[in-house]
């Protein structure tokens, strides 16, 4: 078995690429609940491959949410319990951790030849055979842009609104600290080839459903905000409103819209555990706060599951976010 490959700057090296280079079978994997940036990657990368010849299989442990419909081949994107046959690659993209495909990644080392992670997750396990990991990437659509490139692919429209739509909800639609000069020069690129801004911000936010905004509001008006304002919270109680809007709704960008608040939380209570998301405006790092519960993610936007109940939950987590803001005062 050769040593695993680690590779770590913004563009791909020849090793990462390498495993691209003849046409064969690709595994394109997810993991649990996929987002934008997941399924963005793995379809502009298999629509890529397959204009290569090669033949891809699209899926991971969960379905493609209904919100994203709009990503060119996601159709193709499927539930896969069982791997069937032999792939020369398997790719996981945005994939910290390999727990987080549910049992495939055992099924795919023993399916394929070789593993490739690409993510821009600081905290990646590299459990991969090749692992490219950046953390001064926006998103992995950055990542991919790049790879492609190495490849000299063309892109297509295709393509370019899947990498396009990546970057938009991993920067919150180019709005946050990890977007760079070089988020917009991609994204230049990616408008260039076809992408169309807005499409991608009407499929994603200008869908919502008639009774949307009366939940939205019922959501809304459990925010929390701590007596010295620095912390906010929203906290969910099961049956508060539907699993439909607090999916299709980013609830913990309400709290952290308020001025003064450095961390905002959303605790969503789901089968007896508490999933937290945790975001913050750069001085306070939440992904130690989600690490201290098993958790991760980025310096400004990290996760949790917790046990409940919700108000204990809710108790735990302000406590630890407390802490981190007040060591960061003093520090
Ligand atoms: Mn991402």
């Amino acid at each position: 078995m050769k040593a695993p490959i680690q590779h770590s700057s913004p563009l791909p090296s020849a090793a990462v690429v390498e495993p691209f280079g003849r046409p064969g079978r690709a595994l394109m994997l997810g993991h649990v609940h996929p987002d934008a940036d997941v399924l963005g990657t793995l379809l502009a990368l298999g629509l890529a491959l397959e204009a290569r010849s090669w033949s891809v299989v699209y899926g991971g442990p969960h379905p493609a949410p209904a919100l994203l419909g709009f990503l060119p081949g996601v159709e193709r994107y499927r539930t896969l319990e069982r791997l069937d046959g032999r792939f020369d690659v398997v790719v996981l993209t945005d994939c910290p951790n390999p727990q987080r495909t549910e049992g495939l990644i055992d099924q795919a080392r023993r399916a394929g030849k070789i593993v490739v992670n690409i993510d821009h997750h600081p905290d990646n396990r590299r459990y991969g055979d090749v692992n490219w990991i950046d953390a001064t990437a926006a998103a992995t659509g950055e990542m991919l842009y790049e790879l492609l490139g190495a490849l000299r692919v063309t892109l297509t429209p295709a393509m370019a609104t899947n990498l396009f739509t990546a970057i938009h909800t991993d920067t919150g639609s180019f709005r946050y600290s990890n977007v760079t000069a070089r988020t917009f020069m991609i994204a230049a690129a990616l408008v260039a080839a076809g992408a169309r801004p807005e499409l991608v911000s009407e499929s994603l936010y200008e869908r919502r459903a008639p009774d949307a905004l009366r939940w939205l509001g019922e959501a809304l008006a459990r925010v929390e905000v701590s007596a010295d304002g620095q912390v906010g919270w929203l906290a969910l109680p099961a049956s508060a409103v539907p699993e439909r809007i607090v999916e299709s709704e980013e609830l913990v960008n309400y709290p952290r819209s308020v001025a003064s608040v450095r961390v905002a939380c959303l605790l969503r209570e789901l089968d007896g555990t508490v999933k937290v998301s945790l975001r913050g405006k750069g001085d306070v790092d939440v992904q130690k706060i989600a690490a201290q519960f098993g958790g991760g993610g980025h310096v400004n936007a990290a996760g949790c599951t917790i046990p409940g109940p919700l108000p204990e939950a809710t108790r735990i987590v302000l406590d630890a976010v407390r802490r981190a803001v007040d060591d960061r005062a003093r520090s």
